[in-house]
């Protein structure tokens, strides 16, 4: 960045011209390339003032915050005072008395502006990355109510998602993650709510993930809003019941600021000694305090599956934020 500066100067560096309006300009054309290639980040600034703390979950998971803030501290303060040399040094121009006077004051600013920009090149450096980091993002909008569709695999929570979505969930990748986040969206009337599932994440134990994963997993508890994890209750399922309840325990574990529901799935197949099986054990989840409550659905029924995604709403998200975009 900071040799982008100096490669951008040295393009455009004036050589002609008589030797006072010569200096003038070169000193300008330093001073506005630097704070040119310096100007994205009042944008950022303004940006990273009105981050979502999902957001800034995800940005701690590569970087560090403090440095992140020193880094705009020094570049705002070069920013000044390289505007503030061109203002001095160019009356200390006019005033030079002797062509060597002139060309002596004229490195010298150009060596002062260059230096205090240098010392930030590092945090040049990070930011810049950083705003690259911001710009792709998945598409979630943390302001908007989230229900996140936690549970083991092959539950049926592609099929919540899908079934629930006004239009195709989107797919975005997540953030450090080798992840990807599915965004379904609900449009009903003025009211928008997401509904997202994370493949590969929120179906296994955070004991088993690598720590950037369980960062990824903890910004979603930011989100506003409530966790549903389905279980199947049929044998044929990925795990016995037993362990889809446990995986549960340690999901809740780590999401524990949520409010979690849960949802026994494919009630249209399972039989029914099952279903009182698994609605067994989450009656005991809700006694335990682990859960708010239980369904039982049906997520290939799209009826089904809204009627259950709304009782969460309405239990959930406080009248206040619902369908406030
Ligand atoms: N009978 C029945 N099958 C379902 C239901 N929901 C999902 N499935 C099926 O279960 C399988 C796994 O579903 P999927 O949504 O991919 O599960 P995921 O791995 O949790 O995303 C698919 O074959 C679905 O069609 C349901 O309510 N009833
Ligand atoms: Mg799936």
């Amino acid at each position: 960045m900071y040799s982008e500066i100096l490669e951008r100067i040295r393009s455009r560096y004036p050589r002609k011209g008589r030797p006072l309006e010569r200096e003038i300009a070169r000193i300008q054309t330093v001073r506005n390339i630097i704070i040119d290639k310096t100007s994205f980040i009042r944008d950022l600034v303004r940006l990273l003032d009105n981050l979502h703390p999902f957001y800034w979950r995800l940005i701690e998971i590569e970087y560090d915050r403090r440095r992140i803030h020193e880094a705009i501290s020094c570049i705002s303060k070069s920013r000044k005072l390289v505007s503030s040399f061109w203002e001095k040094y160019r009356i200390l121009l006019l005033a030079s008395e002797t062509p060597r006077e002139l060309r002596r004051t004229s490195e010298e600013a150009r060596g002062r502006m260059l230096s205090t920009i240098k010392r930030c090149s590092r945090g040049l450096e990070l930011l810049r990355s950083l705003v690259v980091f911001l710009q792709h993002l998945p598409s979630i909008n943390p302001s908007i109510p989230t229900i996140i569709i936690a549970g083991p695999p092959s539950t049926g929570k592609s099929t919540l998602v899908r079934q629930v979505s006004t239009g195709k969930p989107e797919v975005a990748p997540y953030p450090f993650t080798t992840k990807n986040i599915h965004i379904g969206h609900i449009v009903s009337g003025d009211r928008r709510i997401q509904v997202i599932d994370t493949p590969g994440l929120l179906d296994r134990s955070p004991d088993e993930m690598n720590p950037i994963e369980r960062r990824a997993v903890a910004a979603l508890t930011e989100l506003e809003g409530a966790i549903l994890y389905l279980v199947d209750p049929t044998p044929t399922a990925y795990m016995g019941l037993d362990d889809q309840y446990r995986l549960f325990i340690k999901i809740h574990r780590y999401t524990r600021s949520k409010r979690h529901y849960l949802g026994i799935n494919k009630v249209d197949t399972a039989p029914s000694d099952l279903i009182a099986r698994a609605e067994e054990k989450a009656r005991d989840m809700v006694e335990r305090g682990l859960a708010e409550g239980y369904y039982k659905l049906s997520a290939i029924n799209a009826g089904d599956a809204r009627r259950v995604i709304q009782d969460i709403i309405t239990k959930t998200i406080p009248p206040a934020l619902q369908g406030r975009p």
